[in-house]
């Protein structure tokens, strides 16, 4: 089954939003697999967001993704990548549609609350820089194929 990495950043848990952010997910049906609260050393920051490196914005970005904890997630389910990034919503708050976590309580592009894996291979290797194998939970919720 599909997985994806979410991550509340430090805007979110500063102003409470863990529990929303989970229940949407939950609510729509994906299956948490693994959760963890946590500091990003700045090593790992710099190397989650590589694909910016050379972007103006890097070395804020790296500063306000260490600047306190995050809540990482993975999330399972069919076509999990990318509808989770239709619930985010667009990057920049501003444009994000209402319904969407940016459209609802993002105000900037440099706090825009969350973050999720934009690709398959995005997904593959963000799980991988955030969570160890044994950190991952299989399990089944019902004895039911529609329920992931
Ligand atoms: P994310 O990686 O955090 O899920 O966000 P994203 O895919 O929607 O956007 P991406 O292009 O990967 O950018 C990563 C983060 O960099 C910040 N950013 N700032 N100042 C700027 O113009 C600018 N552009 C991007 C945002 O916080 C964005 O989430
Ligand atoms: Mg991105």
């Amino acid at each position: 089954m599909e997985k994806t990495f979410l991550m509340v950043k430090p805007d979110g848990v500063q102003r409470n939003l863990i529990g929303d952010i989970v229940n949407r997910f939950e609510k729509k049906g994906f299956k948490l697999v693994g959760a963890k609260l946590m500091n990003i050393p700045t090593e790992l920051a710099e190397n989650h967001y590589g694909e910016h490196k050379e972007r103006p914005f890097f070395g804020e970005l790296v500063d306000f993704i260490t600047s306190g904890p995050v809540f990482a997630m993975v999330w399972e389910g069919e076509n999990v990548i990318t509808t989770a990034r239709d619930m985010m919503g667009k990057t920049n708050p501003k444009e994000a549609a209402s319904g969407t976590v940016r459209g609802d309580y993002g105000m900037t592009v440099g706090k825009n609350i969350i973050h999720g894996s934009d690709s398959s291979e995005s997904a593959e290797r963000e799980i991988g820089l955030f969570f160890s194998e044994n950190e991952l939970v299989s399990y089944s919720k019902q004895d039911s194929s529609w329920i992931y």
